[in-house]
């Protein structure tokens, strides 16, 4: 296909001069530039696919340079970058220095916010809409008819989220525009879950609301300017009094019900917006689209085609790019077994059925896994329900999706000591999703709790043993961490059998007697000092499984500090209270010299959208910058003065 119009486009003003015929051309054009992208470098195809004419529409209308565009999760944004001046860099989408997959301010003054956990488009949306009242920039039809408005896009299973909700709450007390756009296509990345999942299935089916949409669209075509939401309201008679009787859920909250209308016929989404852009109280425009619409393959396999790897099409058949054995895939076998083993143990995920892997684990056990939809809140109180009835509940989730449950881990949890485990997916540095999506705080959240025990998967037995371990560990909350990667070989490949996990206790890789330097790998990271290793051949060099944050092994720290051998540790974490972190702390509590320690970890500064592998290399955490700091630590260690071991004395009482 060839582009006419998008390269040329400026931006939104540009826009606004095309007709209705070439904002359908446009569309076009920016569902073929996305595929061809997304067919290259992988990214979010589906959610994009389906928003395409909505979020020309908005453009379209409103003017968002000025008005306010908030996007909840924010994976639906490749279109609105394109209006905005961003087709230029398309082609390094998601990649290092190019463009985001998220909203990302640095991008352009149209993101408002960098996003990408749900739920917070609307709060986020109340806070602005109440700043610009409160700068007197609001809108107002009669006394300020340029102030500016505000607009929010949220999906159906993202609003269910309890955030989405609180705001909505709130939202419904604004006297003032205020507009959420319900982008309603029966999807989460799978199925959405719950029970107002299936209240949209039903008013989508119900043949009052096809009605009032044919009616609206009726409506619009033949009055021009006349009040669409008054008309809905009072033209449509009974019918559409139905309907939005039965759409009138988000009425409940205050906010005034329009729709739904067809989310892909550009001339309906353009007059509804015009009229919905004058009222001047909170309001939900409902919009029906189709995921992945536009292309048969994301229509008709939008969980596949929700975020995709780069993939090729031949002939009727998509070939996805193949990538090795992730930890995604070790995990659900890993959980198959422990479940078939124990019946004691349950499972949840919070909408991430597949980016889990539970998508393999429910079907072999359905009466003992849930997948709750996106509200790791309550998943995780759930969790702690299931443990005091005396289950034994794996939470799985992405680390960066644990964050959104801190609050219910400590007082439903950890405060209980109740063991609720969790299998910490996409830990450390997650590639193209970039600094929304880095699991890069887990152990420091984690740590805080009494009776917490963090553990780390090196390879796939290990990840076995510490799934184990903790089905076994009953004294608290305890959580397992592995990373957006593939599982190495390198301790499998030749039958060596992994060792059980011991509570504390680390698994030494590589020993000598007398090292020169021990590393401390935490989790895939003892694999990395291992490929290090390989170019430190003229040293000897200790390498451990550290197995533990929490409890560090203090019998091996105790031995190498007293001993003064230097200490490199290394994690694919903040550097702020991680594994590093817990280890110096160890050694301090225990009176042991901390000057030998040396942190190799992600550095206190947000680290973008790239390849995993350059974002590690950024980090100094790929094997050839470990072995450089492990030279320079050598190096320094050699001129060094002697380790001294400090005695803690008790201080002395204080006399007055
Ligand atoms: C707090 C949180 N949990 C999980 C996710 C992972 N996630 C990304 S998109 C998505 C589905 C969103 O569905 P919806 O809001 O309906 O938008 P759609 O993709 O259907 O357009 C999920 C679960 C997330 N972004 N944030």
């Amino acid at each position: 296909m060839e582009l006419k119009i998008l390269p040329g486009l400026e931006g939104p003003a540009d826009l606004k001069q095309l007709s209705i015929g070439q904002l359908r051309d446009l569309a076009a054009e920016i569902r073929y530039a996305i595929c061809e992208q997304i067919m290259k470098t992988g990214g979010h195809l589906a959610p994009n696919l389906g928003v395409v004419e909505l979020t020309v529409a908005l453009h379209y209308v409103f003017d968002f340079s000025w008005d306010r565009l908030l996007f909840d999760v924010g994976h639906q944004c490749y279109p609105h970058k394109l209006l905005t001046g961003r087709f230029h860099m398309l082609p390094k989408l998601r990649q290092t220095n190019g463009m985001a997959g998220f909203p990302d301010p640095r991008e352009s003054d149209y993101d408002l916010f960098s996003v990408g956990h749900a739920g917070t488009a609307i709060s986020t949306a109340v806070g602005m809409a109440r700043g610009d009242t409160l700068r007197g920039e609001a809108f107002d039809p009669q006394k300020n008819a340029d102030g500016r408005r505000v607009v929010a896009l949220v999906g159906d299973a993202s609003i269910v989220n309890g955030v989405a909700m609180e705001g909505m709450n709130n939202a419904g007390t604004l006297d003032r525009q205020f507009l959420v756009v319900f982008n309603d296509n029966g999807m989460s990345i799978a199925k959405p879950q719950g029970a107002l999942a299936a209240y949209f299935d039903r008013i989508r089916i119900n043949p009052a609301y096809r009605k009032v949409k044919r009616a609206a669209k009726d409506v619009v075509s033949h009055l021009p300017g006349g009040s669409l939401i008054g008309e809905m309201y009072h033209r449509l008679g009974e019918m559409a009094k139905d309907a939005i009787a039965e759409d009138a859920w988000f009425e409940k909250f205050g906010l005034l019900t329009v729709g739904p209308i067809d989310g892909h016929d550009l001339p309906t989404l353009v007059d509804m917006l015009l009229e919905v852009k004058e009222f001047d109280r909170p309001m939900v425009l409902h919009v029906h689209t189709v995921k992945g619409k536009g292309y048969e393959f994301a229509e008709g396999d939008a969980t596949t085609f929700h975020s995709p790897k780069p993939f090729k099409v031949q002939g009727c058949k998509v070939e996805l790019k193949s990538g090795g054995r992730s930890f995604t895939a070790a995990f659900a076998d890993a959980l198959i077994d422990v479940m078939s083993r124990d019946e004691k143990v349950v499972t949840c995920t919070a909408a991430m059925p597949d980016g889990t892997g539970l998508s393999k684990v429910m079907p072999a056990f359905p009466d003992r896994s849930w997948d709750t939809g996106i509200c790791e809140s309550h998943a995780m109180d759930m969790m702690a329900g299931l443990a005091k009835t005396g289950f034994k509940p794996y939470f799985a989730v992405y680390s960066t999706f644990l964050q959104r449950a801190f609050d219910q881990t400590f007082q439903e949890v950890a405060l209980h000591a109740l063991p609720v485990r969790l299998c910490l997916d996409r830990a450390g540095l997650v590639g193209g999703d970039g600094a929304i999506h880095h699991g890069f705080c887990d152990i420091s959240i984690l740590r805080v709790f009494p009776k917490s025990v963090l553990l780390a998967a090196m390879d796939e037995p290990s990840l076995r043993g510490g799934l184990e371990f903790m089905r076994t560990y009953e004294a608290g909350l305890s959580a397992i961490r592995y990373p957006r990667d593939n599982v190495s070989d390198i301790f499998t490949a030749d039958g060596e059998a992994c060792p059980p996990f011991e509570l504390g206790k680390s698994r030494a890789l590589v020993e000598h007697e007398k090292p020169d330097l021990a590393i401390l790998g935490y989790g895939v990271m003892a694999i990395s000092a291992m490929q290090a290793l390989e170019q430190l051949g003229e040293y000897k060099i200790n390498v451990y499984d550290a197995r533990f944050a929490r409890p560090v092994d203090l019998e091996l720290l105790r031995s190498l500090i007293e001993r003064r051998i230097p200490v490199v540790t290394i994690e694919d974490h903040g550097i702020e209270g991680g594994f590093g972190s817990c280890v110096i702390d160890t050694a301090n509590q225990h009176g042991l010299d901390t000057r030998g320690i040396t942190r190799l970890a992600i550095p206190c500064r947000w680290i973008y959208q790239g390849a995993r592998g350059d974002q590690l290399e950024e980090s100094g955490l790929d094997p050839a910058s470990i072995a450089r700091t492990v030279r320079e630590v050598l190096d320094a260690s050699s001129e060094r003065v002697p380790l001294i071991t400090v005695e803690r004395k008790t201080p002395e009482p204080i006399r007055s």
